[in-house]
Parts: C-alpha cells; structure tokens; sequence
C-alpha cells in the first residue's frame, strides 16, 4: 500500500506500508527520511529538528550527495544540489505483499544548468522490503565528459554511539578530514571523538553492530565509504541538530569520493547501488 501525501506546507512525501516493513520519502531530493522494518525501530535517524522546509535538505534519513560529495568544488552547494531539488515520481509497484518498487526521476532544469552546466537524467530506484536497496543512476545526456563524485549520506539510528562498532574497514585506507592526512583503519572503528574520514579500497560489506541490532551495508558501483560522527563541539555547530543528537547517530555513506570518482562520456551511465539489510 502506498499514498502520497504532503505535510501542512505542501511538502510532499510518499508513504509506503507492506507486510515486512513501512518508509517515508520525499519527493525532494528523493529523499528516504523513515524505513523500518516489521517491529523494529526505525532504521534512520531523523533529527527532531526537522520541519521538511521546501529547498532546505533534511537532516538525517539518505540525503543524496550529488553531482558532488563535500565541498570540494566551490562553484556547487556542499554535497551538490539534488537533495533539494524535486523529483518527478515515476512508478510504484508492489512487487508482492512485502516489496514496494519506487522510480524517482531528476532532470537538468534551467536553475540546474545555470550552476551546473549539464544536461542528465539522475534516476533514483528504492526497493522496500526487509531490506532496503537504493540504486542511484546518472546518466550523462550532455555532448561533454561529466565528472561526478556523489553518495548516500545515510543517517544510521543507533542506541548510543559510545555503544557502536564498525566493522569492515579494517586495513583499509581513509583521508581524515579532520587533519587532511591518510592513515590506515587497524582495528573496528569505536567513537570517543568526531570522526570524519573517506575510506577508499571497499570491497566487502560494513557491518554496523549496536547494541540492539547489527546492520550491514554492502555496496556496488562504489569502493568508497565515508564515516561521520560530529561529537560533541561540532554537533552543537551542525544546523538542524539539537545539542546531544550525535549520540543518536552514525553516518555510513556508500560513496563515489575523492580517487573513487566517476567520469561519464556522452551518452554514459554509472550506477551506485546500496543494500541495507
Ligand atoms: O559526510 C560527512 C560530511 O561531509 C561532514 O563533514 C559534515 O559536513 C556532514 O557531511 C554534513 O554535511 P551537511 O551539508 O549535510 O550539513
């Protein structure tokens, strides 16, 4: 069962319900800002702060970075422009009792090309179901090569961060953002500060262990994973945030970032695929 609905500003979202689990996702920017499972909490974290302002980005759920993650190129918003711009719903189909299939689709427009100067087709497909799968694909309709780094910032519901261990990542490479230098991932990643780092080289699932569950996130078309916690000081910076919130979350973002980059010909696809389950 599926229903489009908006809130009391006209934001528009789509609810979906089937026998194995239920989610929320707004046509702004495609965004997936509630998925849960049967008698589970949610998976995504949501900031209470959120009050799904028309071309404000939502704090919290799958925000889609795209055509850049960061802010690396300063002639784009950080994390580019799609998580704020309306997409057109395309399809619903309920596979079977306990899987709902959702088409989302993003075309260049004139506000697009005035800071982006390319013409594309960015489709986002969502599958519902005891697992989520996100398959987010950009095509490149323009005569020039498109260069493109992009992810999905996924906001992971955790009981207490000082309870949570990453694993997967081990032996891995990461820039850490915070001092702009590489290391190498030794042990499972645990949380006693902020933590911000791009880990290149991913070719295996990361398991995200909690006190009361264990998720994994294994990814296709991406061999890049980008970890974030603010902590403490920068919680209190981040907007749409309350003040304690990084103990609510962790951010586990399938990525094309930094040497993982994608650079598409004319006529090109690339599609980044993400399974929660
Ligand atoms: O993915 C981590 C990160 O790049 C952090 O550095 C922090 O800026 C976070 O994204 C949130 O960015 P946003 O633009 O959503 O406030």
């Amino acid at each position: 069962m599926y229903k489009l609905k908006s809130f009391a500003n006209g934001f528009e979202y789509i609810e979906v319900q089937n026998t194995a689990s239920s989610a929320k996702i707004a046509l702004q920017g495609a965004h997936i800002f509630e998925y849960k499972r049967e008698r589970e909490e949610d998976i995504l974290w949501l900031s209470q702060e959120s009050d799904f302002q028309k071309t404000k980005a939502i704090r919290g759920g799958v925000p889609l970075c795209w055509p850049r993650f960061g802010s690396l190129d300063k002639s784009l918003p950080q994390h580019g422009f799609a998580r704020t711009m309306l997409f057109e719903l395309l399809e619903v189909k309920e596979i079977h009792e306990g899987k709902t299939q959702l088409i989302l689709e993003l075309r260049d427009t004139k506000e697009s090309r005035e800071i982006w100067d390319f013409s594309f087709k960015l489709q986002m497909k969502i599958t519902i179901a005891k697992s989520l799968t996100m398959q987010l694909t950009t095509t490149n309709l323009d005569t020039k090569e498109m260069f493109l780094t992009q992810a999905f910032h996924t906001y992971f519901n955790v009981s207490d961060i000082s309870d949570v261990t990453i694993k997967g990542l081990q032996n891995r490479h990461y820039f850490d953002a915070l001092v702009d230098e590489e290391f190498t991932q030794n042990a499972e990643i645990r949380f006693t500060q902020e933590v911000d780092r791009v880990y290149q080289g991913v070719n295996a699932a990361v398991v995200l262990e909690d006190k009361r569950r264990s998720i994994s996130i294994k990814s296709s078309g991406s061999s890049s994973v980008v970890v974030w916690n603010p902590w403490i000081e920068k919680c209190k910076r981040m907007s749409g945030m309350q003040a304690l919130a990084y103990k609510e979350f962790v951010c586990i973002e399938s990525a094309n970032a930094f040497d993982d980059f994608k650079s598409l010909k004319a006529g090109e696809s690339h599609r980044l695929e993400t399974l929660i389950c």
